[in-house]
């Protein structure tokens, strides 16, 4: 029943993407190596002279977004106030808890930079904004050092000084640990921890501050909309929760049932995981471990956090009231080779929280469970925090917090089948389109990777 196809293309379902993180738009950097201009000119930009041009493809290249434009649109441009029908009616409670808007950043526009940090004083009530933190994760952008500089003076000298700290790494440590390094440097009792190519949207903070008020063990983030990133128009996302798949990358997903039933938009989403940013209670947030620090880079600490917060006691939500725009990069800073980083960071998480589901995790990475050769380094401390915080087991989590996600209990072995005569072929999934598998030569990646089960 195998059709074997010509060889001459690859099948349609050969992607060589990685699930995108924080819904990144696909556009792989090959794409971009071989025509940078299609993404960026697509919608925007036809009138532009011949230098222009250069100037914004090249600023492109550098950030994944439109740094061109960025630099010509307001700091305080309005946005569409998108919050649901009854979040500008309800009203909170007046003595919230101050907040710190930590920003991390590596080689970030200057202007995205200043845009998040504009709107975070314009639209936050400024007897809740305690601080703005920024960490520089060791960027080499000249303009983000003087400019940014005599931007962060001018703006202590309205607000006072330390309104607005600026930390700096010497090396280059990551997203994961610029995060917990902003939390070491905020002082305020609430900590917000955000990209820096964000717009705070009106009325962003007071729902959030007002569930960890009533509750210092809520994890909160606000619903994310999408900042285009050629255009830099703020298109509507729907009202999602977070989640994960087995590989342990997070996806927006639908809200639970749960919600659904209470016929109120205006209602918490209960979310099994995050998507990067989030609100937390300054010491809450340290109680239970901040981030894993023994993780590299990006990806999977956020999933690994909402993971430890549920089964450790505490909840994970996402407000439809509180809304922040969000650039989709078309790339990512940082490097080429995120998703070796996301597989090691995803099998800290699984070794140290996921008890017997762990093997899930090595089998969407398609690695053995054993002698994986992938040093994930020192988990001891992660598994005596678990120990310490005498945390819930996994299928707790799975069964009560997050039963979309499919497990499997009768998988006898995973991997890639090989045709033994012709060593070269492999099964696979074929073209999306009907349901027939093929054979194809070997790649090795996703349409070729799976589990053997027992019917
Ligand atoms: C909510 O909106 C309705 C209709 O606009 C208004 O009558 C009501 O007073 C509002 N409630 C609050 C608490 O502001
Ligand atoms: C809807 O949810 C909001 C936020 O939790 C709450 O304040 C409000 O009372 C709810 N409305 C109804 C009709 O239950
Ligand atoms: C990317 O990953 C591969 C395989 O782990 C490695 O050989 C290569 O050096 C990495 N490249 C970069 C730029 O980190
Ligand atoms: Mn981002």
């Amino acid at each position: 029943p195998f059709r074997v196809p010509k060889l001459t293309s690859l099948p349609s379902s050969l992607s060589t993407e990685t699930p995108l993180k924080e819904g990144e738009d696909p556009v792989s950097s090959s794409d971009l190596a071989s025509d940078p201009a299609s993404s960026l000119f697509n919608h925007w930009g036809h009138d532009l002279g011949p230098e222009s041009r250069r100037v914004a493809l090249r600023k492109f290249r550098y950030y994944g977004y439109n740094g061109y434009l960025s630099d010509r649109i307001s700091l305080s441009r309005p946005i569409p106030d998108l919050r649901p029908d009854g979040c500008r009616n309800i009203s909170y409670s007046s003595d919230l808890p101050q907040l710190s808007v930590i920003f991390i950043f590596v080689n970030e526009a200057l202007s995205v930079l200043l845009r998040s940090v504009h709107t975070a004083i314009q639209r936050t009530p400024p007897h809740l904004l305690k601080e703005i933190v920024l960490v520089d994760d060791h960027s080499s952008s000249l303009e983000l050092k003087e400019h940014l500089q005599s931007f962060v003076d001018e703006t202590n000298a309205q607000h006072g000084a330390g309104f607005i700290k600026v930390v700096r790494h010497d090396k280059q440590e990551g997203l994961i640990r610029s995060r917990v390094r902003g939390w070491r440097a905020a002082s305020a009792p609430v900590v917000a921890l955000f990209d820096a190519h964000v717009e705070f949207n009106t009325g962003w903070a007071e729902p959030i501050l007002q569930r960890i008020k009533e509750d210092r063990t809520r994890v909160v983030s606000p619903s994310f909309d999408n900042i285009k990133y050629d255009t830099f128009e703020i298109e509507e996302y729907p009202l999602s929760a977070q989640g994960f798949d087995w590989e342990l990358w997070c996806r927006y997903l639908n809200p639970p049932k749960s919600w659904w039933i209470q016929r109120n938009h205006t209602a918490p989403i209960r979310s099994p995981a995050l998507i990067g940013c989030f609100v937390v209670d300054r010491k809450y947030f340290e109680e239970i471990g901040l981030l894993d620090e023994g993780m590299e880079i990006y990806g999977g600490e956020n999933v690994e956090l909402g993971i430890r917060v549920w089964q450790c006691g505490g909840s994970v939500e996402v407000l439809p009231c509180s809304r922040v725009a969000h650039i989709e990069r078309a790339h990512k800073p940082y490097t080429e080779n995120l998703t070796v980083h996301v597989r090691r960071n995803a099998l800290r998480a699984a070794e140290v929280w996921m008890d017997q589901y762990k093997s899930h995790v090595y089998m969407a990475w398609n690695v053995p469970l054993q002698n994986s050769g992938i040093d994930i380094g020192d988990i001891s401390e992660r598994k005596a925090l678990r120990t310490r915080l005498q945390c819930r087991p996994f299928s707790w989590f799975l069964s009560n917090i997050y039963p979309e996600l499919r497990s499997y209990s009768n998988t006898v072995a995973y991997g890639v089948l090989k045709n033994s005569l012709r060593n070269d072929l492999c099964l696979d999934q074929g073209p999306e389109t009907d349901n027939v598998p093929i054979m194809y030569l070997c790649h090795g990646m996703t349409p070729q990777v799976s589990g053997l089960m027992l019917m």
